[in-house]
């Protein structure tokens, strides 16, 4: 429970740092106890069953909850302003439970035409096997939001920015198109983090994240979370996470995911002022045809990534003046830069989305789903920012 003095009325960086927390509960100890326990127990048998039937709430099984991993739910829901949280093995945990939990068969879902390969994979492919009904559409675009939408649409889901195009959706208009329809929205805040977007405060319902990413920030775990309505949250807790998925996140990890939230402020300020910089240095270089960046002054959505993020983030998508072939041999070439998938580590990473992230798509749905074949990512680290614009530039030569 939250014996912590710091409440929702104290500062970003305040919350990511105590929120969830007291101390004094744990015999003084700086940081929350790790309790890898798997199980939970009770003076009377009578005590445990008004915990499993929810009378008198408390920890009995980790797949269900953790004290641990209580903490980072509680700092997590204060971060996102929502009610509540539910934390997962992973980021595809996470978004799996979450919309387990609220469809059946013949349901509906309207998706952005853009998302993450095996966030895609699941909507295109699982979940049709199980009878929902899957549309995509451009929810970038307002009009073709609202002409897609129907009374039969029972979510609308989508990423902002969009992996790995950085398309942005409009929050607050699609919610609340969404909400006259009577859907539920869950947006995927991976690429923002809610330190510069919190779609909650815009009118979504759920927000679900890879906490693998920006949120753990170094690269050594795997790990995801749900935040939202403590109704929301509850049924994700005892249906999606407990008995859909059983993908419950390790206490290990629950820490892990704490000691990267307390930098979260500070590194997506340095990952956003890196990521302007090299974005803006790629624009103005002869052998870049293409830059997809918030903050640049030719982002097609420029005005709304102004008014939905507090900063345009570490994430980059850019195409070359060259094939593909070129393509590959520029990021063969990068010294420090390392080819790897996933993002906002504190080392800069690249990949190929064609063949890499988003090859769950056929050739066809990319190009349908606007992902090029010669389409770059790069995850802008925290290393000096000249060391980044050295390593690309060096590489540039030599195609
Ligand atoms: C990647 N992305 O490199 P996990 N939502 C978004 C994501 O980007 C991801 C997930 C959910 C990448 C992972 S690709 C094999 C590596 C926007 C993951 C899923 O289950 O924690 O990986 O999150 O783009």
């Amino acid at each position: 429970m939250d014996g912590s003095p710091f409440s929702n009325k104290t500062g970003f960086a305040t919350r990511a740092i105590h929120h969830g927390y007291a101390p004094k509960d744990a015999g003084g100890a700086l940081t929350p106890p790790v309790h890898m326990s798997s199980t939970f127990t009770f003076n009377t048998v009578e005590e445990a069953g008004a915990a499993f039937s929810g009378e008198h709430p408390a920890h009995f099984y980790s797949r269900i909850s953790n004290p641990t991993v209580e903490i980072l739910e509680q700092r997590m829901a204060s971060l996102e302003n929502g009610e509540a949280a539910v934390a997962f093995a992973s980021g595809m945990g996470a978004i799996t439970a979450v919309l387990w939990s609220f469809l059946a068969p013949g349901d509906e879902i309207l998706a952005d035409k853009t998302l993450y390969g095996c966030t895609y994979a699941f909507l295109k492919h699982g979940l049709a096997k199980f009878g929902v009904k899957v549309r995509f559409a451009d929810l970038s675009d307002v009009k073709a939001a609202a002409e897609a939408m129907t009374f039969k649409t029972k979510i609308v889901y989508f990423e902002s920015p969009a992996n790995p195009t950085m398309r942005l959706v409009d929050i607050a208009t699609v919610s609340a198109l969404a909400h006259t329809h009577g859907a539920k929205v869950i947006v995927d805040n991976t690429y923002a983090s809610p330190y510069l977007t919190r779609p909650l405060d815009l009118g979504a319902d759920i927000v679900v994240h890879s906490a693998t990413k920006y949120l753990g920030g170094h690269g050594d775990l795997i790990a995801g979370l749900a935040v939202g309505r403590h109704s929301d949250m509850h049924e994700v807790r005892v249906f999606g996470l407990k008995d859909m998925t059983g993908a419950a996140m390790s206490p290990f990890t629950a820490m892990l995911v704490m000691r990267g939230l307390k930098t979260l402020p500070l590194r997506m300020e340095r990952h956003s002022a890196n990521a302007m910089e090299i974005a803006q240095a790629l624009d103005s270089h002869p052998k870049v045809a293409t830059v997809f960046y918030p903050g640049l002054e030719s982002f097609p959505q420029k005005d709304l990534a102004a008014r939905q993020m507090r900063d345009f983030g570490g994430m980059i998508a850019f195409e070359l003046d060259c094939d593909a072939r070129a393509a590959m041999r520029f990021m063969n070439a990068l010294n420090m830069i390392a080819r790897a998938v996933s993002l906002g580590d504190a080392e800069s990473l690249i990949q190929h989305p064609a063949s890499m992230t988003h090859s769950t798509y056929t050739p066809e749905e990319r190009a349908a789903h606007g992902i090029s074949e010669s389409l770059i990512r790069l995850s802008v680290g925290l290393e000096d920012v000249e060391d980044i614009r050295a390593d690309l530039f060096q590489a540039l030569h030599q195609i």
